[in-house]
């Protein structure tokens, strides 16, 4: 750990617990965990782009060793505690605000999803004690369930002594998150402190990408475009509904330095005042807060953008006092070297800090982990 003033704390950090693991593995349709002939470990199947790869796999002779598997294998970094810890020493980490990773319980039957919510963020808080002081979490909601269960849920994650908030997909209900039906459930969580970690899953619709992508370009197009423009989209979506005006006192920690909304916000300010239809229904005039403002208000970015441009973008459009260290851990493991090791996701991202804002200075300490310990309350127990 590093020294007792100066606190290094990732907020972008995910875990698959062993339930949840389990769940995956008795499904047969994304997402899924399955194991393939000749491969060493199972592997996880969790994007819609990669659906047509899955597909073709399952349609070849299941003893057929295949060099090209769908996926990304499931290594002791997805589940394991000690593993966490390994990797949050080996990368001088002090505390980490554990999340489940994408697609969280989307998919699950709206019968069993309050339940099932309640076992993981039970898990999560289990895991958090065990190591007092180095781990905080953002919770799970049951989406999926009855509204009454869901504001249940809520409730239930705020008694969980290290819940720091939740995190949260783009699909809200089903209806994206600038659904009226979800503004309770806002309220909800802004009334209890609880943060939303906004995290993308779903991208964009596979043909965007063209037909070449599957079988030549990897995860690449999904996963560094798809990811952040669905982000920026969810985002853009909430800001026209008005849903941060009608929730003054909702947080939000957008991930991926929220897309690319800091780069795009004077696009989106200049489309509101030149749209005849929001500017004939007073959507457009004065009063107006504009989403530079609500950038500079309600929301937070994680600095999880690999390099000093878009860290910049990120620091100008939200200030530096509303960045957040993060990883990304256990995605993007190195392919070269030993995982065991240091990985190059995380010190570019370090990196990018140190050349966007100067070595050891307040404005770094406070991006890879002071603004966290205050935002998020890290400091109380
Ligand atoms: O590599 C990936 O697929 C992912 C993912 O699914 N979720 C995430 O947060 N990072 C990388």
């Amino acid at each position: 750990m590093s020294s007792s003033t100066y606190r290094v704390v990732d907020i972008h950090t995910h875990m698959y617990p062993p339930a949840y693991t389990q769940l995956l593995e008795n499904r047969n349709s994304i997402p899924l965990i399955r194991k393939f002939a000749g491969a060493k470990e199972p592997r996880l199947i969790i994007l819609p782009a990669e659906a047509e790869s899955l597909e073709k796999i399952t349609s070849e002779d299941p003893d057929k060793t295949s060099s090209h598997l769908p996926g990304r294998p499931v290594t002791t970094h997805y589940s394991s505690l000690s593993q966490k810890i390994h990797f949050m020493d080996s990368h001088q980490i002090d505390i980490s605000v554990i999340s489940l990773a994408n697609p969280w319980l989307d998919f699950v039957a709206s019968e069993d999803a309050g339940e099932t919510a309640k076992s993981i963020n039970q898990e999560f808080s289990d895991m958090c004690a065990t190591v007092p002081g180095r781990l905080f979490f953002f919770a799970t909601l049951p989406l999926t369930a009855p509204p009454e269960t869901l504001l249940a849920a809520v409730g239930h994650v705020r008694s969980l002594k290290y819940c720091r908030g939740v995190i949260l997909g783009t699909s809200g209900l089903g209806k994206g998150l600038d659904d009226p039906a979800l503004v309770p459930v806002f309220h909800a969580l802004a009334a209890n402190k609880l943060t939303i970690f906004l995290h993308p899953h779903y991208g964009l619709p596979s043909e965007v990408w063209g037909p070449r992508a599957t079988e030549e370009y990897g995860h690449v197009l999904p996963l560094a475009l798809g990811f952040p423009m669905e982000t920026t989209i969810a985002v853009a979506r909430m800001y026209l509904a008005g849903v941060f005006d009608q929730v003054p006192e909702l947080r939000l920690i957008l991930a991926h330095s929220g897309g690319t909304l800091p780069f795009l916000a004077g696009r989106i300010e200049s489309c509101i005042v030149h749209d005849g239809h929001l500017v004939r229904e007073g959507k457009a005039g004065p009063g107006r807060r504009t989403i530079w403002q609500v950038l500079r208000e309600q929301i937070y970015l994680d600095a999880v953008v690999y390099s000093e441009v878009g860290l910049k973008a990120a620091i100008d459009a939200s200030g530096v006092d509303r960045l957040m260290f993060g990883t990304d851990h256990p995605f993007f493991p190195p392919l070269n070297s030993d995982e065991q090791g240091e990985w190059e996701s995380v010190t570019w991202n370090a990196e990018a800090v140190r050349k966007a804002l100067g070595d050891a200075t307040d404005r770094g300490r406070a991006v890879m982990g002071g603004n966290a310990v205050e935002v998020l309350r890290l400091h109380e127990d």
